[in-house]
């Protein structure tokens, strides 16, 4: 009898639970009615009386160690084949719609300003919105009394007299003033970005819009590097067929100024109901940098000149598109943006 249980529990230490197969097997050999253990246990009743406790406790030892392997094995096989199947793939499901985002249609027209500028060179200059009031306007040779600095049209965010108030930049020039005060010439730079004016809002204008403003700063910089550089980039941006048009204007940080008209790329000159029957769209303002520009930023007007432009993206943006209200470009509508993928 004695020898027969140790067999058993070698034999039951031995046997491998490797699978679902294995477990089954390992059941139906030890542990049911008609299996090895019980066996032993129909055996009991023929042992001597006074060995029957003795070898009754280690059958029921041997019992339970067999019931744990058991349970042990089969939760563990379980474990193993419920995450095989969390992992498996129905391929009958239908596919998944993945959503595609758009470039929207101001970030694609000055990427395609910025792509024109960065193959002549100009290098692309950031800076904060949130800037020095000396910065947006006294560096910049703005007079004391400048309307641009009325409350009607700079959002001011401090107002402290005799101190250096912060406004939302009213346009990109204040990053110039920047790599001007930071970098020795040659300077060769252009300043995308967000600009703020507090004016009326309507299809025409909002309170935001993007600008792309560039300065081109060196010994001998002239006129003529001026024109060549917005005939090279208007001809780029809106038709190698266009003409422009340079009209005298005043700016306070240049001089001389202009401002720069093509023949409306949408009717080829003839006129039409965007140009006002003009057939010239005004796509930029211009001009050799003042020297009272040059010297707040100690750069010696004597030594060096350059020249600086300035244009909204917005409005080309909205010509391109086809889209006729400004506001629909800042209300990030998901039924517009996504009319602009590819
Ligand atoms: C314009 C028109 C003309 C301009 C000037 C400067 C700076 F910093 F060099 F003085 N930045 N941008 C400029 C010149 C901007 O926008 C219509």
């Amino acid at each position: 009898m004695k020898n027969s249980i140790e067999t058993l529990q070698q034999e039951i230490g031995a046997f491998a639970i490797e699978n679902a197969d294995d477990l089954e097997a390992f059941r139906l050999r030890f542990m049911v009615r008609k299996g090895s253990i019980a066996e032993l246990f129909n055996l009991l009743k023929d042992a001597p009386s006074s060995e029957r406790p003795v070898y009754g406790q280690l059958l029921n030892q041997l019992k339970q160690a067999a019931e744990k392997k058991y349970d042990v094995a089969k939760k563990s096989i379980e474990a193993v084949t419920s995450g095989r199947r969390k992992q498996q793939v129905d391929l009958t499901l239908p596919g998944r719609n993945e959503y595609q985002g758009s470039e929207h249609p101001v970030q694609k027209t000055l990427g395609d300003m910025k792509q024109i500028f960065r193959a002549m060179g100009f290098a692309i200059a950031t800076g904060p919105e949130l800037e020095r009031d000396s910065y947006n306007f006294d560096m910049l040779n703005f007079p004391a009394n400048h309307p641009a600095r009325d409350m009607q049209d700079t959002f001011f965010v401090t107002l402290n007299e005799d101190e250096d108030n912060l406004l939302l930049r009213t346009h990109t020039s204040p990053v110039q003033i920047r790599v001007m005060l930071e970098e020795k010439p040659p300077i060769r730079v252009i300043c995308p970005g967000k600009v703020y004016r507090n004016e009326a809002i309507s299809a025409r204008s909002y309170c935001v819009f993007h600008q792309l403003e560039g300065l081109y700063i060196d010994k001998n910089v002239s006129f003529a590097d001026l024109k060549a550089t917005i005939y090279s980039f208007a001809k780029q941006m809106f038709g190698s067929n266009v003409q422009l048009r340079f009209r005298p204007s005043f700016f306070p940080f240049t001089e001389p100024s202009a401002e720069v008209d093509v023949t409306c790329y949408l009717c080829g000159g003839k006129g039409c109901r965007v140009c006002k029957q003009s057939g010239w769209l005004e796509i930029l303002g211009c001009g050799m940098v003042h020297p009272n520009v040059l010297r707040n930023c100690s750069i010696d007007p004597d030594e060096f000149s350059g020249f600086a432009f300035g244009m909204g993206v917005d409005r080309t943006a909205l010509l391109r598109y086809k889209i006729d209200d400004i506001r629909l470009l800042f209300e990030n509508d998901v039924r517009m943006l996504e009319q602009f993928s590819q």
